[in-house]
């Protein structure tokens, strides 16, 4: 068993499009071992999306993600990275395969409406980030 990690993001949590993503994840076989709602603030979101700085689009990502709460999301399974992203779909939702999440839901590049771990490593970091060390 992998863990990884689901933020659904402002907007859709806004719009309160929430259950509909979780029953993805249990239909899918995911486990979920910890679900919070939570305003992150900026020095988090600075670290989470660390790789990116300097490029671009990272200052107006950090505002976004910080706009309002998300909701964070710990999850187990087999293979949890890479089915994870199999399920979310490409970071663009006008690239995304039909039925995944960001097909569904996504909106734009930006608003593409969550994120998920690219690899164990990262996993790790995030969930460490969000949720802090414990369960
Ligand atoms: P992903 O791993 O699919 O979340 O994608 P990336 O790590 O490449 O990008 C992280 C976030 O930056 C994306 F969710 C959306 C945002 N982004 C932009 O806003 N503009 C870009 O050109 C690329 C990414």
């Amino acid at each position: 068993m992998s863990q990884t990690y689901l933020m659904i993001k402002p907007e859709l949590v806004a719009d309160q499009i929430i259950g509909e993503i979780v029953k993805m994840l249990t239909d899918n076989r995911f486990r979920v071992l910890a679900l919070e709602m939570k305003r992150l603030d900026v020095a988090q979101v600075r670290r989470f999306y660390a790789e990116h700085e300097g490029k671009p689009f990272y200052e107006d990502l950090v505002a976004y993600i910080t706009s309002g709460p998300v909701v964070a999301v710990r999850l187990e399974k087999d293979n949890a990275v890479a089915d994870l992203r199999a399920l979310v779909g490409a970071t663009d939702p006008g690239a995304a395969a039909p039925g995944t999440i960001r097909y569904l839901y996504g909106r734009s590049l930006q608003n593409n409406g969550v994120h998920a771990s690219d690899s164990d490593a990262s996993a790790l970091r995030e969930l460490a980030i969000v949720f802090g060390d414990g369960t």
